[in-house]
């Protein structure tokens, strides 16, 4: 799809043509974690870069919204862009109020390019710990960046594996911000929900008040999507970690697609069969508009709120 770039060998790229989906989402809903890519030629891709991924632009992302039936989207920053937040700029620029973004900064970020970034709808900054995807930062340059950002009333996204979490887990409760969580902090789902590693996450997020993205069951599977095509029952191994956190912190989960799904290996996920996996989370029609509406309206369009 890129002309100037040469994807990944072995990339997948999205879905060409998603299924509707049966369930059908509640007005308002937040799409909260989703990517731009490129295109590479406008937009290139970072020198840093861990992949290079197919082109993914905003006329994709937002066709694919309407065809969901999903409101409004929140562009985080994919690490194939490192801190260069253009693409994703212009994504929620042209989304005209639609979508929010979440930055890659570096320390020496300046006070005119925040505001900047803020005007332009960026309500917070990832740090990714995940060492597949980044060099590893120090964590007193990622303090630094939180205390120029905690002035803004932004908040900071966390992307680690379940493993790193006690290592991180004081660092994480030290900052002086709201902190989200992605992707439930990649539990490990071979092992029991109740058991300790998701006690210790559950535990973390109820100390420090986190907001926790009950997303990507197509990532954290090992069972795996749908043995027949359109059968909604996918991901089932997930759906007890998901639904345990969304029953015990209803008021802090958020729900995203993970549009354009990037470093899948094994199956590219029908985004149609994505939304109808989300009444497998979330039971109750109240669960559901907190995950979908409620929760994602309250952190990134809080003065919309009806
Ligand atoms: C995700 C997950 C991944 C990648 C990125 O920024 C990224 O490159 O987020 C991943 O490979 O697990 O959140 O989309």
């Amino acid at each position: 799809m890129s002309s100037t770039f040469s994807k990944t060998p072995g990339w997948l790229d999205w879905h060409p043509a998603p299924s509707t989906p049966t369930f059908a989402l509640p007005a308002g809903t937040v799409d909260a974690h989703c990517h731009v890519f490129g295109p590479g030629d406008a937009f290139p891709f970072a020198s840093e870069r861990k992949y290079t991924p197919c082109d993914a632009g905003k006329e994709q992302l937002f066709a694919l919204r309407d065809h969901l039936g999903i409101s409004r989207n929140v562009i985080v920053q994919a690490t194939c862009h490192g801190a260069d937040n253009r693409a994703m700029v212009d994504a929620v620029r042209s989304a005209e109020g639609r979508a929010r973004g979440v930055a890659t900064v570096r320390p020496d970020v300046t006070e005119a390019e925040l505001r900047a970034l803020d005007e332009a709808g960026v309500r917070g900054v990832r740090f990714n710990f995940v060492r597949r995807l980044v060099d590893a930062a120090p964590t007193a340059a990622l303090a630094a960046i939180a205390a120029r950002i905690a002035p803004l009333g932004w908040h900071v996204v966390v992307y680690f594996e379940a493993a790193d979490l006690p290592e991180l887990e004081d660092f994480f409760g030290a900052l002086p911000t709201p902190l989200v969580v992605d992707h439930m902090g990649r539990p490990d789902v071979t092992r029991r929900p109740d058991g300790p590693g998701f006690g210790r996450f559950l535990r973390f997020v109820e100390r420090n008040d986190v907001w926790v993205k009950v997303s990507c069951p197509e990532r954290l599977t090992v069972t795996g999507p749908p043995a027949v095509d359109g059968e909604p029952n996918a991901y089932v191994d997930v759906v007890p970690f998901a639904r345990r956190v969304v029953t015990e912190f209803p008021d802090r989960v958020l729900w995203g697609t993970d549009w354009p799904h990037p470093n899948l290996t094994d199956h590219m996920p029908d985004d149609g069969l994505l939304v109808d996996h989300v009444p497998q989370v979330a039971v109750t029609a109240e669960q559901r508009h907190k995950l979908l509406v409620d929760n994602p309206m309250r952190l990134y369009w809080p003065d919309e709120r009806s």
